[in-house]
């Protein structure tokens, strides 16, 4: 039977080797960066460096197996593909709010079935492996049981094009009366990791790019 948790392994060791990376770029006193679909949508050296990094890494310790990354692309295959975001919650980053990962997961024909996000900013690590739970620094994690909408937590995101923001914000209005209350973190890989310790309820947000969501979630 497969065991995807020697992935896991391998997800967490590069995950922690790119996040003292991309945390050493950020003690740095300027943070460089240029943008890519918007003037807000920023890519930093640190986000390039550090998928860079991983990419190496998983040639070395995975070789032949694709890989997917934000900065530099790629397709999901059948079988094993990688999947990258080398700094998700890179606004956050940016600005030195301390919410923000590095997520690898290891997807088999398109299905996560293997994932760690390590946070950079304090050193938790959240892993999960198919079939055998979710965890924070080895901890197991359980959702919360809330069943009721109107008592759900829900955390949100928006995408950077204006036209998507908008809808996103007409939804999120629209939430507003029917659930507990809504948190926007900035990194999705990480508030699916708060929902997993039944820290929000739910997560939503429409459009994520498959790296954002393929280990957290
Ligand atoms: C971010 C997501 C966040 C979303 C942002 C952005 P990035 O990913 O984690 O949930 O709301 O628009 O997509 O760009 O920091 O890798």
């Amino acid at each position: 039977m497969f065991d995807p948790r020697p992935l896991v392994d391998i997800a967490t060791a590069i995950g922690r080797e790119a996040g003292a990376l991309v945390q050493r770029m950020r003690a740095s006193a300027v943070v460089s960066f240029d943008t890519k679909s918007t003037s807000t949508d920023v890519v930093t050296a640190a986000d390039r460096a550090s998928e860079q990094l991983v990419r190496t890494r998983l040639s070395e310790l995975r070789p032949g197996e694709p890989v997917l990354g934000e900065e530099e692309g790629g397709t999901v295959v059948e079988g094993l593909t990688w999947v990258v975001d080398p700094i998700d919650g890179t606004v956050n980053y940016l600005y030195g709010i301390p919410w923000y990962s590095v997520s690898i997961a290891a997807q088999l024909d398109g299905e996560s079935v293997a994932g760690a996000v390590v946070e950079p900013a304090t050193g938790r690590v959240w892993t999960a492996a198919r079939g055998y739970g979710a965890f924070l620094d080895g901890t197991p994690l359980h959702v919360s049981a809330t069943t009721d909408l109107s008592l759900s937590l829900l955390g949100y995101g928006f995408a950077y094009r204006p036209e998507r923001r908008q809808r996103q914000a007409d939804t999120w209005a629209a939430m507003a009366t029917r659930v507990r209350d809504l948190r926007r973190a900035g990194a999705a890989s990480l508030d699916l990791c708060s929902v997993a310790a039944g820290r929000l309820d739910a997560y939503a947000e429409h459009a994520l790019g498959r790296w954002d969501w393929a280990a957290g979630g």
